[in-house]
């Protein structure tokens, strides 16, 4: 268990009411000094065991592969401020890394991540947990505020298959209203949240530092995956009681096992547990 931050607490009421006005809050406090070492070593070691001609930010699933993954995102604090925006009753069915060597090109490009899933209703909140402090130097998420209130099909997405872009659906430079653009700066050991809709993006890594995010995807219990789009699509409980039971749900992972490609069932894993 990662040591706690002393200043842990849940969300205010303005932090709600900016998550739903801008569709953010930032700089939630998780993780002391200590627990960001052990996080640190966590993000080492598991990277350490992928095959080195496969790249980490297309590796997916690690929530159903990992139980020292699967425990970190049941981190009852980070826990905490999800339920103080979806409520009792809510499932993770994603969870991943966003990493940046020092000098790395890899940009993220302008998009809402509910264009990507099919999910019905698009409910889903993303927990973006700094492993390193991030800022506009080291390629820090930046968000457009404001702009989920435009909705799923607000921005018009284009593929685009560049080597450098880690994700190939975008949105056009001449869509983002600059004016609005936010830097998701955190330290090692604090959260963001953002919603499904939000516009969002990460530029290049300009500085001698790594850059890490854990990315976890949570749902409330009435949202179903599309399996015919996702087939891969299982969800684990992870606060209060799942009655709908709208999706297939995945095993806690029993050891450690590594994701090496983008999707996976948790039943790819069990001869590695
Ligand atoms: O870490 C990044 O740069 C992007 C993360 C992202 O796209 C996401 O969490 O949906």
């Amino acid at each position: 268990m990662y040591q706690i931050s002393d200043e842990v607490r849940r969300l205010t009421n303005n932090e709600k009411q900016q998550y739903s006005e801008q569709g953010y809050v930032k700089n939630l406090p998780v993780f002391s000094n200590d627990g960001v070492s052990e996080l640190q070593e966590l993000f080492e070691e598991l990277s350490s065991r992928l095959p080195p001609d496969v790249d980490i930010n297309k590796t997916n699933m690690w929530h159903k592969a990992s139980k020292k993954f699967y425990d970190l995102c049941r981190t009852p604090q980070i826990l905490d401020y999800v339920e103080d925006i979806l409520g009792p009753n809510f499932v993770q069915w994603g969870g991943q890394f966003f990493y940046k060597e020092p000098h790395s090109g890899s940009v993220v490009p302008w998009h809402q991540d509910a264009q990507y899933w099919p999910l019905e209703p698009a409910n889903a909140v993303t927990v973006w947990l700094a492993v390193y402090d991030c800022d506009e130097e080291n390629g820090a998420m930046k968000v457009v505020s404001g702009s989920h209130k435009k909705g799923v099909n607000g921005f018009k997405h284009h593929k685009n298959d560049a080597s450098h872009l880690v994700l190939d659906q975008e949105v056009s430079e001449d869509q983002i209203d600059k004016d609005k653009i936010v830097y998701m700066e955190l330290k090692a050991g604090e959260i963001s949240l953002h919603n499904d809709a939000l516009l969002h993006g990460s530029d290049a890594n300009n500085s001698n530092r790594k850059r890490c995010g854990i990315t976890m995807r949570f749902s409330p219990t009435n949202v179903k995956g599309d399996l015919n789009e996702w087939p891969f699509f299982e969800t684990q409980l992870a606060r209060g009681e799942d009655t709908l039971k709208l999706n297939p749900i995945a095993q806690i992972p029993r050891g450690e096992a590594t994701p090496i490609k983008r999707f996976c069932f948790s039943k790819d894993f069990e001869n590695e547990w």
